[in-house]
């Protein structure tokens, strides 16, 4: 076995997953015994002759009945089954599964696998490889993958032999599920995908990441105790990292007010007295202590530097994270802990539990009426009967028409910015965004992810219309599969967040203009969906209806005003 593997480090010391049943078959059949083995039902694919067996494997898994079969979704661009894969991940807690052909199909999966890595997601990607036996001779996609794929990925590896397939699947499959999460990578040479070998199918318990240390929560919660001002931020990892439940507590027992961001949103439900991101900037700025819980004090917080405006004193900062790896090295911290972050929150929540704390009623209180005030703004834009239609009227339709359990997918650029904005989830685990990557055209691979992994949700795919062009003709995917979808897409006929940005540099803009009023809703209906061209903003509730109602994909595509850029102070640089 050939591996690389930057992060191997963070491989759990007590990984349960305990020897369960030898299996001989072929590599093909040992694979997919174990992806099930780790819960996986799904596999991601666009054909490829290099990795036939993984779908002999997956043909046979629904033969033979024993557990969920795993269900094969071949789509039509490797991009598509790698975000699908991501998402499924995401979504679901359990390793999402992508399964490429050699060369070119990997190489189509490098910016998911990206995606990935910054957002801490678990998949596994399969890849295809040229035959050992003709290594070296010019067969057809001979290339080595793992200098490729090895820095996007948490751990790569090639199986050079059946025989180390089962054990090698186990290995991509654990690590991708242990803190910190993230992708994994393994291809198998093709004359030993299509041997047979012989290895153990695991039986796989639950893994939790290490314990923390002790004296560094009781740190931390001094700190807190002390704090006038405290603020709480909540991100991705609180629910990769099954934290949800404790993070709340701690937020409602202690009265923390909180911030959301990633797949942290919605872990405080949107209109929860405590939820304050709406007073973000007030938040962040007037506080003594930001507690930043599993997201890293990237771009998207200020790099971990809070307030310090007109000389007052910046606020204490500390970063609480699921593994040590992820800690800030470049923000000055009051204090860090890492480990299970169920573990971390509780701690704190009983190391504060009877201790005397400062009387928070005005901070809070002002963070509330600042909450209040900018949803009283926010109304008048949900409102906006502005002719072009304004991106904001068409979250005035759609907020009120999503149940607490739909699951809201954003790709584009300003018109995304706008459901950031306005779309405050009532559940977590239910919005997925780009993350930190911010890389456009996982959309419609998120959503069929998202249609398969909760299939009595609601799915709302928000497209910009530059982003769609990157993976809209998987709908052809959708159809097939017979996975209905809701996307609402804004129409600007530009890449609005780069049009703005470029004209306020430059004093004009290039390269930003797209072909004004596409019918890609001609597109989606095309390809055997539906949807429909809207332009009156008192049209848009009605068109909204009809899409739930359809059972098939649907597109609204709503023409926007290019105008109406969506007010940024950040350019996440
Ligand atoms: C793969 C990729 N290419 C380019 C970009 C740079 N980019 C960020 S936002 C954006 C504009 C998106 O336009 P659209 O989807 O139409 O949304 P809008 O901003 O117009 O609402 C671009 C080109 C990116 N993030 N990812
Ligand atoms: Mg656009």
């Amino acid at each position: 076995m050939t591996t690389t593997s930057p992060d191997d480090s963070s491989a759990p010391a007590d990984a349960t997953a305990i020897p369960g049943t030898e299996r001989h078959g072929h590599a093909g059949e040992l694979a997919v015994a174990v992806a099930q083995a780790h819960g996986v039902e799904t596999m991601f694919t666009l054909s490829g002759a290099h990795v036939f067996p993984m779908y002999d494997g997956a043909v046979k898994s629904q033969e033979e009945g024993n557990g969920p079969p795993v269900r094969l979704v071949d789509v039509r661009h490797e991009q598509t089954a790698a975000f699908a894969a991501e998402a499924t991940g995401k979504l679901t807690r359990v390793p999402g599964l992508a399964v490429l052909t050699a060369g070119p199909g990997v190489t189509n999966g490098v910016s998911a696998m990206a995606q990935a890595t910054f957002a801490g997601s678990p998949m596994v990607v399969v890849g295809g490889r040229a035959p050992n036996n003709r290594w070296g001779t010019g067969a057809l996609q001979e290339i080595d993958h793992l200098p490729i794929v090895a820095p996007v990925t948490k751990h790569a590896a090639t199986l050079m032999r059946a025989d180390d397939v089962a054990a090698g699947f186990d290995t991509a499959f654990t690590l991708a599920r242990s803190s910190h999460r993230g992708p994994t990578y393994v291809d198998v040479p093709m004359d030993e995908f299509f041997n047979v070998g012989t290895g153990q199918v695991p039986v796989v318990g639950e893994l939790r990441g290490a314990a923390p240390d002790t004296d560094a929560i009781a740190r931390i919660a001094g700190l807190l105790a002390r704090a006038e001002r405290p603020v709480l931020v909540l991100g991705t990892d609180v629910w990769a990292d099954h934290a949800e439940d404790a993070a709340l507590r701690l937020v409602e027992e202690m009265r923390l007010p909180a911030i959301t961001n990633g797949m942290g949103r919605g872990v405080v439900p949107g209109g929860h007295p405590l939820l304050v991101t709406k007073a973000r900037g007030a938040a962040l700025g007037g506080a003594d202590l930001v507690v930043v819980v599993g997201t890293p004090l990237d771009f998207r917080l200020g790099y971990g530097v809070f307030g310090g405006k007109d000389g007052a004193q910046p606020a204490g900062v500390v970063h609480i994270a699921d593994s040590a790896g992820q800690l800030s090295q470049h923000a000055a911290l009051a204090g860090s802990v890492a480990g299970d972050l169920t573990a971390v929150l509780d701690g704190l929540l009983e190391a504060l539990a009877g201790a005397a704390q400062p009387n928070r009623t005005d901070w809070i209180t002002s963070l509330q009426d600042t909450v209040a005030a900018a949803a009283a703004r926010d109304a008048q834009l949900l409102g906006a009967e502005a002719d072009p239609v304004h991106p904001a009227r068409i979250y005035g339709e759609l907020v009120p028409r999503l149940a607490d359990d739909a699951v809201v997918i954003g790709d584009g650029g300003d018109f995304v910015s706008f459901a950031g904005k306005f779309v405050e989830p009532k559940r977590p685990g239910c919005w997925l965004d780009p993350g930190p990557y911010g890389c456009l055209g996982a959309g419609l691979g998120a959503a069929i992810g998202a249609r398969i992994a909760r299939p009595s949700s609601q799915v709302v795919l928000l497209l910009g219309d530059g982003a769609a062009g990157f993976s809209l003709m998987d709908v052809d995917t959708l159809v097939r599969h017979g996975l209905p979808v809701v996307m609402v897409m804004g129409n600007n006929s530009a890449w609005g967040l780069e049009k703005g940005p470029m004209q306020l540099l430059y004093g004009y803009d290039v390269a930003a203009d797209l072909a004004p009023r596409t019918a890609y809703d001609q597109v989606v209906s095309a390809l055997g969906g539906a949807g429909e061209t809207v332009t009156d903003p008192r049209q848009i509730g009605a068109a909204l209806d009809r899409a739930f109602a359809a059972d098939a994909p649907y597109l609204v595509n709503v023409i926007t005003d290019v105008d109406a850029p969506y007010p940024r102070n950040t350019f996440g640089i």
